[in-house]
């Protein structure tokens, strides 16, 4: 039994589902030749507790970062000719558009080599040696502020999932990952029923309960490699990587059973539950995109609304 409150204070504790959602730990990519340099910094911020990549020349340091993503970059500059930092300049666009702070490195410390650091996009500069205590506290700093714009900018913020913006920009990701892969993935579409009378019900600020409750309740019953997204309003969207039609429906229909069983109870009301519907399209060929498989999910999702809802259909 899920109670439902108006406090929003209390809200957290009468909620049996909406657990924290633990951030996998902070991702930091260095890049110097100094091998020697790089084990030591390696270790003092694996110490910490972040997952540290390294490598040791541009060329790498671009295709590592794509696959890897990192949340920081500390980067050596002296060792770059203008090619490399036209290579560089490459992750200009992403870092920028991600808030990924990027701190500089140069044996050099003066007033021309910094200027030029900061031109080149630093959003900070350390001059070698490397003061480690420094190090630790200004790495520690950007990641906390790159966490806060994460969380801001790509996380839904009533229900804690992933919103829509971040749905947009990391769409096209799965596409791409098809087409290398061949393996196909599937996008669903689910959407409450009748959520309306929920509000006319209980009021908005139950609505706005029971959608968290939905949200949290995704969130914790997917794999981990599954990805919830809110799309807007009462309506969410999954992507199942690596997962085929029929897997996908067999995982949406036991998804749809056990929210059903959910009981909400709010003070002085009877209890109720709620159900959604799901429509699902499954990406088996290349001519697929981001545009033509969300609208093939909606028609799908329009299906099951229309064969009597708290069902899934493809
Ligand atoms: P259907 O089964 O056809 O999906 O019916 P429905 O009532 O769920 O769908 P409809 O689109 O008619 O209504 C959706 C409602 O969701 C209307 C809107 O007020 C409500 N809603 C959208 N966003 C929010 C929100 O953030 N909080 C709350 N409380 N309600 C919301
Ligand atoms: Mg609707
Ligand atoms: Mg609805
Ligand atoms: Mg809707």
């Amino acid at each position: 039994l899920i109670e439902l409150t108006y406090e929003y204070e209390n809200f957290e504790e009468h909620s049996k589902l909406n657990k924290k959602r633990d951030f996998a730990s902070s991702l930091i990519h260095l890049i110097d030749d100094d091998v020697s340099m790089l084990i030591v910094l390696k270790d003092v911020l694996e110490e910490r507790g972040w997952m540290v990549i390294t490598s040791t020349n541009p060329e790498n340091a671009v295709n590592q970062f794509f696959d890897m993503q990192p949340d920081c970059m500390v980067s050596n500059i002296d060792l770059l000719d203008e090619n490399d930092l036209q290579l560089l300049s490459v992750f200009k666009e992403y870092t920028e558009k991600y808030f990924i702070p990027k701190i500089l490195t140069s044996s050099k410390n003066d007033k021309e080599t910094r200027i030029n650091a900061y031109k080149m996009g630093a959003d900070d500069f350390i001059s070698k040696p490397v003061d480690i205590d420094e190090f630790v506290a200004k790495v520690e700093r950007h990641l906390q502020r790159k966490k806060i714009f994460d969380q801001s900018v790509l996380i839904d913020e009533l229900t804690q999932v992933y919103n829509r913006r971040f749905l947009d920009s990391s769409l096209p990701r799965f596409f791409d990952e098809f087409k290398r892969t061949k393996q196909p993935f599937t996008l669903a579409v689910a959407d409450i029923d009748h959520f309306k009378n929920v509000n006319d019900t209980y009021g908005h600020q139950i609505g706005d309960r029971v959608l968290l409750e939905f949200a949290a309740f995704l969130k914790v019953n997917v794999r981990s490699t599954d990805i919830v997204y809110r799309y807007g309003g009462e309506e969410f969207v999954i992507i199942f990587p690596r997962t085929t039609s029929a897997e996908a429906k067999k995982r949406l229909t036991d998804l749809i059973e056990l929210f059903s069983r959910e009981v909400f109870k709010v003070k002085d009301h009877n209890s109720f539950s709620v159900t959604f519907s799901a429509g699902l399209y499954t990406v088996y060929e290349e001519t697929a995109t981001p545009a033509s498989a969300f609208k093939n999910a909606d028609m799908a999702l329009y299906k099951a609304k229309n064969n009597g809802r708290a069902r899934v259909e493809t």
